[in-house]
């Protein structure tokens, strides 16, 4: 009966791990750009307020120059412009997967915990639990 617990925690730890391990690696954050960028070119610069002059109080969603998305063009898109001049988006993540560190790390964390099963289950054998009387 003993041996059953140990054997059940053992195996939920190992279990809550992996699941943390495949989080980590599903759970990359995407690249935004700033949201001042109404041409999407990835950078925020004059293009971006002449677009928002040409839609200056245009209502509508997606609307070009409604930066703050609230379906209005109006002088609060104007400070997060300002407040965005010059922005440039991240540099996209590479789009060979060979070369990409995360899976390799996520394989090796997964052999470590193989590693530590194995070492735990060594461990139980050369001292297995007494048995409880019933
Ligand atoms: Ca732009
Ligand atoms: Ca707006």
């Amino acid at each position: 009966m003993r041996g059953v617990k140990r054997g059940y925690t053992r195996d939920c730890s190992v279990t809550i791990a992996v699941l943390i391990g495949l989080l980590s690696f599903t759970t990359e954050p995407a690249a935004a750009g700033p949201m001042a960028d109404a041409n999407k070119d990835g950078t925020v610069n004059g293009q971006d307020l002449l677009a928002w002059q040409a839609n200056l109080f245009n209502t509508g969603k997606n609307t070009p120059g409604d930066f703050n998305q609230d379906g209005i063009v109006n002088g609060s898109d104007l400070l997060m412009w300002q407040s965005q001049l010059y922005m440039s988006a991240p540099p996209a993540p590479p789009q060979n997967t060979a070369a990409n560190p995360e899976p390799i790390s996520f394989t090796l964390s997964l052999l470590g915990l193989g590693g530590i099963s194995l070492a735990i289950r060594r461990r139980d054998r050369a001292h297995p639990a007494p048995i409880a009387a019933v």
